[in-house]
Parts: C-alpha cells; structure tokens; sequence
C-alpha cells in the first residue's frame, strides 16, 4: 500500500461497513471514525447516511463519495463541507434497476395481481389481455436509471413516455419535461415509474393529486404505480386512499416514507401492492468499491472526478 495515498474515512449507517472496509483498505489506509475532535489527515470520505457533523471534522477533505446513486442522504447534512460529491454511476446498479422496472412492468401489465387472487381461490380464468404496444409506461426521472428502464422497456414492446426537469431526448420516447409537461404525461401514462432523486422540488411529488391525474381509460382497467426513487417522494397515505377509491388499480413499492415499512402499515397486506425492501438496485460493494478506488487514483494523477453531484438542483 502506497504511503502517497490519501487516507479513507468509511461512515456508514444502516448498512454494514465489513465488506466496503475489506475492499476500500486492501488498496488505502481505511478508518471508521475521525481521529479525535479534527482529522487534517484525511483525504476522502465513502459515505452512507452519515452521522450529520461527522465531514466537518475533517479540514483537509478532498472529495465525498456516496455509496449510492442517490446523494439524499449526504445532502441532508447542515455542515456539510464544500468539496465534490461523487455518486454512484455502475453498469451493475443500473442493470439490476432495469431488472426491477421490467419485472415489475410486466407484473402490472400481465395482470400478476389477478392471478395471485385467482390461484388462491383455484379461479380458472383468463382476462383480456392487452398488448404491450398499447400501454403507455411514463417514467418519472430520464437519468442514469430512467434512460436505461426506458430502453429496456421499448425492447419488450412498451410505449414510453419520459418526464425529466430539463429538456431531454431519448430516442423512441415521448418527452416531457418541466411542470408545463407534467400534465401531459400523466394524462397519457398508464403504469408510473417513479425513478427521481429526492429534492426540495420532488418531495412528497406522488401525492393523490398526482396519482389522479394518470391516464383512467387505459387498457390495463386502471393505473399502476411503481416507485423506485425514494420513499419520500410518496405520501402513502395517499397512494392508499387512491387505491382505496379506484383512482389507482395496482402499486409496487420499493422505498417508503419510513424504512423499514412499519409492520403495522396497511400497505403490507394489501392485495394490490407489491413491496420489496429498498432492494431494487443494491451497491455491491465488489463491484463499486475499485470504481472508487480508480477514482481516487485517477484524481491523485491530476484527471478529474467522474459522476458528479449538481449541489444547487440537489442530485
Ligand atoms: P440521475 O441524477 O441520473 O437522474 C435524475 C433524473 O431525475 C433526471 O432525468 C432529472 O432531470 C430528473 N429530475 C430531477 N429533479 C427533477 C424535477 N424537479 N422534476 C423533474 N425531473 C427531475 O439519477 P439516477 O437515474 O442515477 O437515479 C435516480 C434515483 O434513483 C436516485 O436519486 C435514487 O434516489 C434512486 N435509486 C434507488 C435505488 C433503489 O434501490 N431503490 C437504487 C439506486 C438509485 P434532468 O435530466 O433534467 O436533470
Ligand atoms: C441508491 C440506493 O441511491 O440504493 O443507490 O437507494
């Protein structure tokens, strides 16, 4: 291990530090906790949801790198240092996302739901079943992960719609961007694909209002939700009352508003809703921990950091 490397803090919360500390110190000298009341010597910190006032205790810090795609969890601190972030952006991680957005899709699409009610009560019967060419899938989102669903989707024949903040091309896809164009895709969007970061600007964005304005008359007999984002992007208490009213047929949750979902939550035992545990992309620390190590390199060879954070629009 080279002496000129800069030194590594790991401080993570609800995830177990063994396997990013085996990975990251096998290359660097790796610590858990800042030494004392300041450690100058420390050059970057590999963070998940750190405990908030943790960086400001390092003077000499020169990059932050999140162990996720989403920086949420980092932005959130109030003495936050004023160096790059760094996220996530893998061909592993977006694979197991477009794994998720497919499954999921075709669930919804293939009337998953409605088989699982039937086989439990030996119902032999096949309801009408829709091509996938006429159901429209809107993603919310057309980043890293949004672009990729969105391909995955036009293979398997899906009409795709897309709403990003700013101006966007995909090829194949229906764009939409802005609050103007909100609107518009949810009026022609028959299953939802949430896939936003958390900001001030999309917090509590899947709320009733949202969810009624999907489009009412698709082939799918109703509209499907699948939030892949942050839990904090729902209000679930919403999404209940809609399905509670027809307003939306089917959900798949990934990400809640409190995680883990309270085992008293409605949303577990509802025969709609389809819920994994925050689990539709995992950071793999065998394949994340040497892309930041090669950053960490690249940067100490003068090259500049890759997968930058956009500190003002919050991702
Ligand atoms: P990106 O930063 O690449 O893309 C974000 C997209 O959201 C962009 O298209 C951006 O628009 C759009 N966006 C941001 N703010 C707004 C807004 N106010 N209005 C409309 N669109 C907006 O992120 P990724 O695709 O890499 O990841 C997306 C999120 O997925 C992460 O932030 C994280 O929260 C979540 N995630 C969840 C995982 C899980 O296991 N459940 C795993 C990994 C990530 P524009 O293109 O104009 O910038
Ligand atoms: C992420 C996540 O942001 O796992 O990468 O949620």
């Amino acid at each position: 291990m080279s002496e000129a490397k800069g030194r590594v803090l790991l401080s993570m919360t609800s995830m177990h530090p063994k396997r990013w500390y085996d990975l990251l110190s096998a290359d660097r000298e790796v610590v858990l906790e800042p030494d004392g009341e300041a450690d100058p010597n420390i050059d970057y910190a590999v963070v998940w949801k750190q405990p908030h006032g943790v960086l400001k205790k390092l003077p000499n810090l020169k990059a932050i790198f999140s162990l996720g795609a989403g920086v949420d969890h980092i932005l959130t601190d109030p003495d936050l240092p004023d160096v790059p972030i760094v996220r996530v952006v893998a061909d592993n991680l977006t694979q197991y996302m477009r794994e998720y957005v497919a499954w999921r899709v075709l669930d919804h699409h293939r009337m998953g739901a409605t088989y699982r009610s039937q086989q439990n009560e030996c119902v032999w019967h096949e309801p009408p079943q829709p091509p996938a060419n006429e159901v429209n899938v809107g993603i919310m989102g057309l980043g890293e992960l949004g672009r990729a669903a969105a391909n995955a989707l036009l293979a398997l024949g899906f009409s795709v719609n897309g709403w990003s903040r700013t101006q966007k091309q995909v090829e194949g896809v229906a764009t939409f961007h802005g609050e103007d164009g909100l609107t518009p895709f949810l009026a022609s969007t028959d299953i939802l694909v949430v896939l936003l970061p958390l900001t001030p600007a999309t917090r509590g964005i899947v709320n009733y209002d949202l969810l009624n304005r999907l489009r009412k008359d698709g082939p799918l007999g109703g509209p499907a939700l699948i939030n892949a984002g942050r839990g904090q992007l729902q209000n679930e208490a919403d999404i209940l009352r809609a399905l509670q009213d027809g307003v939306l047929k089917e959900a798949s949750l990934d990400v809640f508003e409190a995680e883990p979902l309270d085992p008293r939550s409605p949303l577990w035992s509802h025969p709609r809703v389809f819920i994994t545990p925050h689990a539709a992309a995992s950071s793999d620390p065998a394949h994340l921990a040497p892309l930041m190590l090669e950053q960490m390199d690249a940067f100490e060879r003068g090259e500049p950091l890759r997968n930058l954070v956009d500190r003002e629009a919050g991702y």
